[in-house]
């Protein structure tokens, strides 16, 4: 027999349980793209705490389409070792080429961070930041339907030792920090620099290098790196974003642990 308010009432205290488990964290991942997933997964596999808020309500950010909905994706040689790690066919294509199936590749990098330990909330969104003393030192947040419906709706929050700006091309929480606090970032400008035209070669490299702590506490990964420092846009070439994600646990891996 099947009783339905058993069913409403395991979601409710599932639920509840698993995000009172996440209001004071080693790290707060903000989006859930390729950047943010690999983050979460080496971060987990580190051993910190760790929680993902995914504004919408699928993981996976732009990789699920490719490029242009071609649902393949594009990794050099580096890349692929991640894609490895994750038990992720890859083909080669040409010299220094490989290509994987974007569908296999999205499931596959969140099904391992999630077994890694990581906490994943999707349909939430980071809307604003929580400053002490000139540092991060964690998230708000609110229900992404509150967010749609503009509905006037206070968020709640959540504390992190270190927070990731892995919200892509928009650079949100970034963002939110210089529109709000009139800071000085860690870029040259001291303010966000801004995304250039695309140029994967120079692109992949950059968002590595971009791959840093743009303020205390908070860090910037992903295409958010060449947002925020200025750099190019690279399209369907994944690699740059599996390991900005990489490099940005061990930075974080290397300060707390
Ligand atoms: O854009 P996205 O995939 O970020 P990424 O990891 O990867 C970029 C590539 O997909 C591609 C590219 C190159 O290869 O240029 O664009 O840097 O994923 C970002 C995720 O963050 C979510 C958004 O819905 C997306 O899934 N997001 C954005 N703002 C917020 C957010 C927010 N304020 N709160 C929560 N999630």
């Amino acid at each position: 027999m099947i009783d339905e308010r058993v069913i409403t009432r395991a979601i409710i205290e599932r639920y509840t349980d698993k995000i009172l488990s996440c209001l004071d964290v080693d790290v707060v991942v903000c989006g859930g793209g390729p950047s943010g997933l690999v983050a979460s997964y080496y971060l987990s596999k580190g051993g910190l705490k760790v929680v993902l808020f995914e504004r919408k309500l699928s993981i996976g950010g732009g990789m699920w389409g490719g490029g242009m909905m071609f649902n393949e994706i594009v990794v050099q040689e580096k890349g692929k070792e991640i894609l490895d790690e994750f038990e992720i066919e890859t083909k080669p294509y040409k010299d220094g080429y490989y290509t994987a199936d974007a569908i296999e590749a999205v499931c596959g990098i969140c099904y391992r961070a999630k077994r890694a330990g990581a906490k994943i909330f999707n349909l939430v969104s980071v809307e604003d930041l929580v400053v002490r003393k000139e540092e991060v030192c964690g998230v708000v947040i609110n229900w992404t339907a509150v967010e749609m419906a503009s509905l006037h709706v206070d968020p709640l929050t959540v504390m992190a030792k270190a927070v990731i700006d892995a919200t892509g091309h928009s650079t949100e929480v970034v963002r939110v920090l210089e529109k709000k606090m009139n800071v000085r970032l860690m870029t040259p400008s001291g303010k966000i620099e801004g995304e250039k035209c695309l140029w994967a070669e120079v692109a992949e490299d950059t968002t590595l290098e971009n791959t840093r702590e743009v303020y205390p506490g908070l860090y910037v990964a992903g295409m958010g790196a060449n947002a925020t420092f200025g750099s190019y846009r690279m399209g369907p070439i994944f690699g740059g974003m599996l390991l900005s994600g990489k490099k940005v646990s061990e930075l974080i891996l290397s300060k707390l642990k």
